[in-house]
């Protein structure tokens, strides 16, 4: 098998973390060998249970990207390692965004498909996220919906996908499931799958007339979870959202849903002359009425100002354990009002650590 002495390194280099930070584990020695007698064998080597739950919670503490690691330990595990075709992939996604969404009280979560072996290529899901907005071509030129997937989107119409007759700015995206047996697969989601708020404003009244709504929970499904030398590209994991995310760059964005101008519009501020500061104006009153309809709606959602301060307690415990905690500053601060969150005044340790959750280049062009 090539590259073995690669996968035997990263599998001892595991096993110890995995033994040392569990102490009622048992023998390492042991475990080893068994490990890289397996590799000699097979080329690859099966993680138990506890190992594959500890190696995806410390993907998450080790992803330097994430502001929301003080809950790691709390992450739920789904072992989904036989699942290997693309309808039960689907079904199990599907099955993931009920579970994780809960009623509005999210629960991180992960589930983990069958990893990439020497004898068979893993499954691998093609969208960003298991939820996410067509974005249309119009005649005008300008893009209906989310203009970050209009490339996904005609690729998967070209694929035979069909959108609503009426389309509309959130219309979800079917479910991309590809096997080497089956090649890719489109799967529509299941109404009770998709769980979505529409937003108001807690002072505005016009601010639902702008008929706009998020789904309640962020799912990736595009990054490959690597733990111990074996990769799972297939493992959609959850959280909740910051407001941030969706308030200030999915729906600010310029080359998103662009709605600074329209909101600022409608508030009466003067958009003639930039030192009126009617972008971040506006930009504060979409992400209030993100906050306020997750809220109002019993969903789970975090602002940027709690968080950063979570964070650091994190960063805290994490030293205080003798840990490294890698984390990009890039990543870190939120988007707006940087400077008024603590976790922009100070720089971090930029070292790369595994386990860890990788993007790999676009599956589709
Ligand atoms: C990125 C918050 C849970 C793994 C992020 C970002 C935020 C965030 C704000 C930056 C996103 C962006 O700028 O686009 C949170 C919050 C959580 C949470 C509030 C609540 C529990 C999780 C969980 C995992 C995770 C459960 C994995 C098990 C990641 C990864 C990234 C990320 C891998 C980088 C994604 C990428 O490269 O696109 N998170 N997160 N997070 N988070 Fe978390
Ligand atoms: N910005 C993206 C989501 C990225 C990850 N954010 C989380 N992750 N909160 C968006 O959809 O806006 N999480 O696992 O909770």
């Amino acid at each position: 098998f090539p590259d073995t002495d690669a996968v035997r390194a990263a599998a001892e280099e595991f096993l110890e973390l995995f033994a040392s930070e569990n102490p009622r584990a048992d023998r390492i020695g042991p475990r080893i060998a068994a490990v890289m007698r397996e590799i000699d064998l097979t080329g690859t080597y099966w993680h138990t249970p506890e190992e594959l739950a500890f190696g995806a919670r410390v993907a998450w503490r080790n992803n330097a990207r994430c502001i929301g690691r003080l809950y790691w330990r709390s992450l739920q595990v789904r072992d989904l390692r036989t699942v290997g075709d693309a309808a039960s992939v689907a079904a199990h996604c599907f099955d993931h965004l009920r579970a994780a969404h809960n009623g509005g009280k999210i629960r991180p979560m992960i589930s983990i498909f069958a990893p990439e072996t020497p004898g068979k290529p893993a499954p691998r899901i093609w969208n960003e996220q298991l939820i996410r907005y067509a974005g249309y071509d119009q005649p005008d030129g300008r893009v209906l919906g989310d203009p970050r997937y209009r490339p996904f989107t005609a690729e998967l119409v070209r694929r035979g996908w069909q959108p609503p007759a009426v389309p509309g700015a959130f219309d979800v995206l079917p479910l991309v499931v590809e096997t080497v047996d089956e090649g890719p697969q489109m799967f529509q989601l299941p109404t009770h799958s998709i769980h979505e708020v529409p937003l108001e404003h807690p002072e505005l009244p016009w601010f639902a007339d702008l008929n706009l709504r998020w789904h309640a929970v962020p799912v990736i499904s595009n990054n490959r979870l690597d733990i111990g030398g074996i990769s799972y590209p297939a493992a959609p994991f959850n959280g909740w959202y910051m407001g941030t995310e969706i308030g200030a760059r999915n729906l600010g964005d310029d080359d998103r849903y662009a709605l600074v101008p329209e909101v600022a519009q409608r508030l009466g501020l003067n958009t003639a002359d930039e030192s009126t500061l009617w972008r971040d104006r506006a930009l504060v009153e979409l992400n209030r009425a993100v906050l306020h309809s997750f809220k109002s709606k019993g969903v789970s959602i975090t602002d940027h100002h709690t968080e950063s301060r979570r964070f650091l307690v994190h960063l805290e415990r994490e030293e205080r354990a003798g840990r490294r905690c890698p984390a990009d500053w890039t990543w870190i601060v939120p988007p707006m009002s940087g400077s008024q969150t603590p976790v922009f005044h100070r720089l971090y340790d930029a070292a790369d650590q595994v386990p860890n959750f990788f993007t790999d280049p676009e599956t589709t062009s």
